[in-house]
């Protein structure tokens, strides 16, 4: 264990109230400083086999490697994923199998974050307001990016479910990274879009702040909950301290 901030988290992940099956997968390693959310897509039996696949890769990782070699195993096991979740998609030859990743990860003062898909990693810094710090790969991604309307707006609009990248779809596995320093108070949110449509970001803010980290996940997934529950839920959130 490298990282020199203590770190507290809580997770949660939740089948919501309308879907028969949990498509989505949570993973937490804190020896090893990895916490990982990922969103399966292609129905029962595919999204949840996508999604557990790729958290049962980065499970198996050992103990004991450097920021770095951590950093290359993450990346090598969702790269495995990709293979794997592809070749069983060419068996079962009924349509896309795939899966959302986030993957954060802390190490010696800093976050890293390789990330495909929907699923979302914020920050929550004392004094500032909640960012976001992924992209979405999505339809409506695009229109945010151009300006034409908020992150809270595209959950509104008919295509907010139509992801553009995913682990298992397409020849190559792309993924995004973003990393940056970590101080004392950074509160992080790793989760699945089965939280965000309910939670715009003024929600998000209200229901994270000050809460104890203890209940601070069952406070989000009971937001998304109450919102109607419509989608599989996953909430992770990690406190530096
Ligand atoms: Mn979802």
């Amino acid at each position: 264990m490298t990282a020199t901030h203590h770190i507290r988290y809580s997770a949660t992940t939740h089948v919501g109230l309308k879907r028969q099956v949990n498509e989505d997968a949570i993973l937490a390693l804190p020896e090893l400083g990895i916490w990982l959310v990922s969103d399966g897509m292609g129905g029962h039996e595919a999204g949840d086999y996508a999604s557990r696949l790729i958290a049962d890769a980065v499970a198996t990782l050992p103990e004991g490697m450097s920021p770095i070699q951590t950093r290359q195993a993450v990346d090598d096991a969702l790269q495995t994923s990709h293979g794997l979740i592809r070749a069983e998609a060419g068996r079962r030859d009924k349509g896309t199998i795939g899966a959302t990743v986030v993957s954060f990860m802390v190490a010696e003062g800093h976050f890293l974050c390789f990330w495909a898909g929907d699923s979302r990693l914020y920050r929550f810094r004392h004094g500032e307001s909640i960012e976001m710090l992924t992209t979405d790969h999505s339809v409506v991604a695009a229109f945010v990016e151009s300006g034409q309307m908020s992150w809270d707006e595209a959950e509104l609009h008919p295509q907010s479910n139509a992801i553009t990248r995913a682990v298992g779809v397409g020849e190559t596995l792309e993924l995004d990274m973003i990393r940056g320093e970590i101080l004392p108070g950074d509160r992080f949110l790793i989760c699945s879009d089965g939280l965000t449509k309910y939670a715009t970001f003024d929600i998000l803010q209200r229901a994270m702040n000050h809460t104890p980290i203890e209940i601070v996940a069952d406070k989000l997934l009971q937001i998304a909950l109450d919102g109607g529950g419509g989608d599989n839920i996953s909430v992770i959130v990690v406190d530096v301290i």
